[in-house]
């Protein structure tokens, strides 16, 4: 979230598309009811009504895998209506820079496509430069290859007809969401944006989150309270994960992680290469070495590149879909999973399940034993007689029975305290990591691989026997200089020399000298919904990011009702109720002064965005599966996403599956359902699998509520009871009906509640740039069982 939940109070309206709030993060409706109160709208964006839509100002449904054409409208809409925050886009957003005479968009293709590689040349969406480099503008945004026209040109094609024919909303439910939400282009309105899956996982998932963030920039939302682009994250920590590295191409604190090419040989050139020379990135080689001296510790100086060579540089992909396409073609020997079911949560799970018995060994990590580990038992349709793969299953102590800290989607770091003693034989993750480790080191001590170089050069420094010290990590992921041994006071401080370390440095600052802030409980507000002393929020415990952009150019703000943070001319500093996005003394007039997007080089928002793998501006393209061409080019699906052929991969055609599917969750259960199938009343309040369908496909299909039926895609079948309901509507696509059928992904053969697992349905394809799957748009069939 650039924003936090608190902050949802001060929104004029909620734009919340692709997620279902009211049943998956509960605690936004408490801010968004009180935003209701103070006059604000709930707007709900979603192929099938659900609770969120029930506490909806306006619904509008859509046929999935169509959010680029609802938004491009939106913006079409909001140009058009001249509805446009337009101080705001010309002096915060590249929205004037010129872009090169060589940028090209014909038939869904930007210049410099590469059919073969299914990639682009991205050298034709630069910029024109002026001669010290930087961007060539210009603020009346009239010229014809400035950022804004090409945009405008470029959305030009999304009107409300079009669109309307395409996303099946219909046009009067299309026009009150363009009126309700384009009205907070208003200078000192503010509309928010609440997503989640129903946005991401698609093949264009990292477009469609793009056109939020133009949407955003094009109204002034960005930086205002009860503004901004909100991710609702999932899982408790999933905000925690990805900022410490969980991804597979990042390093903590989103530092790339280094590939085996020339230009990443050396410390040296990867610097070189990574840093740009402006922006906040510019400080990139003191966060890299700090990392690096906090992994390896003494053992990383100078000399030795403070140890850069021990870092795995991969060059392949190693995102779950890849892994498992490499697990089913029998290239893994063995895998550790560490908390996840993927033969229920996978895209196309009956395979993973295939693949997982290529293994020579699987550890998994769990409280419970799960489909997974569960993987080759009969239950599971296996034939354990002919597995060979050996499973280890480590009990796994849960979140109430271990110390450690959450972050949210605010991104606030609340540390927990145990609640409980682990039970039986279970550990806490860390302590489970901590005596494989000490284990590992041991059997390496007196070996000289380059592979035991790098494990005895690891500095693990927590504690000497089986017990880690969670406060010792705490400490060194803030830092510490490494002379004194005393806690560094923030990001800032850090340095390449070696002469601090810190093992993430968007978490510095959390655990100062005075001590672990994430343990803060002071409720005070501080204004605006800010409570800067309740726990810790990175960047610098800044609660509203981009909040330079909440106030004018000379830095007043452009709403005194929403103020955040303002220029105090008498004090000559900024002053409010966050902190503000840099140093508290730059003056509006100074250099960087009105450059409120700080991560990035220009320090403007990217509402032309140069460097994504399917270009610069969103377009439509139809999910891999769809029931229809696609309307607005010749292109069927992303030009650009990575297509494994095999039958991992089978493709369903519009013939034989001629009805678009969705998955989705429920209030009574968690993900994977271990934490849910595994208590008796949650089970009890929703025991089976079930298919949630229109009441007029249940006529065409003979199907009544509560019959058996079966559902079919080119990868599996799952059988399931008929719900019957008018949350479903067939959509108009085109002037034909398309209907559409959605269902929980939940089940699976394991604990009270049981039931097939919908992923059998899902196609083992990804996003052009993040490979999430695409979970939430493919084609199915549908027959009574029997
Ligand atoms: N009770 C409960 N809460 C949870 C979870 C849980 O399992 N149970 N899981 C947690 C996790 S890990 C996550 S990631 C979050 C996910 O939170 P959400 O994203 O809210 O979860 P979903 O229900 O998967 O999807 C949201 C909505 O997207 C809609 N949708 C489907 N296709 C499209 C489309 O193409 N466009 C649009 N605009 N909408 C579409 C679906 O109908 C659904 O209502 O929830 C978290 N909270
Ligand atoms: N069709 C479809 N599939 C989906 C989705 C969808 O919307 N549609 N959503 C996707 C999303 S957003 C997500 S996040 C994934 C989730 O996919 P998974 O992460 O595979 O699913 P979970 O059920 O969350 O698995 C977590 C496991 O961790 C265990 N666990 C809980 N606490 C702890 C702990 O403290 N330590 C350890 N070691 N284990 C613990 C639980 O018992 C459980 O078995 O599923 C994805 N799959
Ligand atoms: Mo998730």
């Amino acid at each position: 979230m650039t924003n936090h939940w608190t902050d949802l109070q001060h929104t004029d309206c909620a734009l919340i598309i692709g997620a279902n709030p009211a049943e998956n993060h509960p605690i936004s409706f408490r801010w968004l009811l009180k935003a209701r109160e103070n006059g604000g709208k709930i707007l709900s964006v979603d192929p099938r009504f659900t609770r969120t839509s029930s506490q909806a100002d306006i619904y509008a449904p859509l046929r999935s895998g169509t959010d680029i054409p609802f938004i491009g409208g939106l913006i079409n809409y909001a140009i058009e209506h001249d509805l446009v925050h337009k101080e705001y886009v010309a002096k915060y957003t590249n929205a004037s820079f010129i872009v090169n005479e060589g940028f090209t968009f014909k038939d869904g293709l930007f210049s410099g496509y590469d059919p073969k590689t299914r990639s682009y040349d991205m050298a034709s969406w630069s910029f024109e430069t002026q001669e010290d480099g930087t961007p060539l503008k210009d603020e009346t945004l009239q010229h014809p290859r400035s950022v804004f026209q090409l945009l405008k040109k470029h959305y030009s094609r999304y009107d409300v007809d079009s669109v309307s024919t395409v996303t099946g909303t219909p046009k009067e439910e299309y026009l009150k969401v363009a009126e309700a939400y384009c009205a907070t282009g208003k200078p000192g309105k503010s509309g928010t944006i609440l997503y989640a899956m129903g946005t991401t996982q698609h093949t264009v998932g990292t477009q469609n989150v793009r056109s939020y963030a133009m949407l955003q920039m094009l109204l002034g939302n960005i930086g205002m309270p009860g503004g901004g682009v909100n991710a609702l994250r999932g899982e408790s920590n999933v905000q925690g994960s990805t900022d410490f590295g969980l991804l597979f191409g990042d390093l903590p604190g989103y530092l790339g992680a280094p590939k085996e090419q020339p230009v990443h040989a050396t410390l040296k050139a990867y610097l070189e290469k990574e840093t740009p020379a402006a922006g906040y990135w510019s400080n990139k080689p003191k966060f890299v070495v700090s990392l690096l001296k906090a992994w390896y510790g003494p053992n990383a100086t100078k000399d030795n590149e403070f140890c850069y060579q021990y870092l795995p540089k991969g060059n392949k992909n190693y995102s779950h879909i890849a892994l498992f396409n490499a697990m089913y073609k029998g290239e893994l020997t063995g895998a550790f999973l560490f908390g996840t079911n993927p033969v229920v949560g996978g895209p196309n799970a009956g395979k993973e399940k295939e693949a997982l018995s290529k293994l020579d060994w699987l550890v998994a990590m769990d409280l419970w034993e799960t489909e997974t580990s569960a993987f080759w038992q009969k239950e599971a349709g296996s034939d354990p007689s002919k597995i060979n793969t050996e499973v280890f299953l480590l009990p796994a102590a849960s979140s109430y029975e271990k110390e450690g800290t959450v972050s949210n989607s605010g991104r606030w770091m609340q540390y927990r305290w145990k609640a409980i003693e682990p039970k039986g034989e279970s550990k806490a993750d860390m302590e489970i990591i901590h005596m494989l480790m000490q284990r590992i080191k041991g059997l390496y001590k007196n070996e000289s691989s380059p592979a035991a170089k790098s494990i005895n050069a690891l500095y693990w420094n927590y504690g000497e026997h089986d017990h880690p010290e969670f406060d010792l990590v705490a400490r060194e992921i803030n830092g510490y200089y490494t002379k004194t041994g005393k806690q560094v006071e923030n990001f800032g401080m850090l340095a390449d020399d070696g002469s601090t370390c810190s093992g993430n440095w968007i978490y510095s600052g959390f655990y100062p000298e005075e001590g672990n802030l994430s343990k803060r409980r002071d409720n005070k507000d501080n204004g605006m919904g800010n409570f800067l002393n309740w726990s810790y929020a990175w960047p610098m415990n800044r609660r509203i990011l981009y909040n330079r952009a909440s106030a004018d150019p000379a830095g007043k703000p452009w709403n005194k009702d929403k103020a955040v943070i303002w220029w105090d001319a008498a004090a000559k500093k900024w002053t409010g109720h966050d902190i503000p996005d840099f140093k508290a003394v730059v003056a509006p007039t100074d250099k960087g002064g009105m450059n409120p997007f700080i991560m990035l080089k220009d320090g403007v928002g990217g509402m032309y965005a140069p460097t994504l793998n399917d270009g610069p501006f969103p377009e439509h393209y139809e999910p891999f599966e769809s029931p229809v061409p696609n309307a607005f080019s010749s292109q069927e699906y992303n030009p650009t996403i990575k297509v494994w052929g095999g039958d991992f991969n089978l493709k369903g055609t519009k013939k034989q599956y001629p009805i678009v599917a969705t998955t989705y969750r429920v209030s009574e259960h968690w993900q994977s359902g271990s934490m849910t199938r595994n208590q008796e009343w949650l089970s009890e309040l929703a025991g089976h699998m079930y298919i949630e369908m229109s009441e007029e496909l249940a006529k065409e299909k003979g199907i009544k509520n509560k019959d058996q039926i079966i559902v079919t895609s080119a990868r599996g079948e799952v059988k399931a009871y008929a719900m019957v309901t008018k949350r479903f509507k067939p959509h108009m696509i085109n002037g034909k009906k398309v209907h559409q059928i959605g269902m929980p992904w939940h089940f699976g053969f394991k604990g009270y509640a049981t039931g097939d697992t919908a992923n059998r349905l899902t196609p083992h394809i990804g996003d052009a740039n993040t490979m999430i799957p695409e979970y939430k748009a493919f084609l199915c069939d549908v027959r009574r069982a029997d």
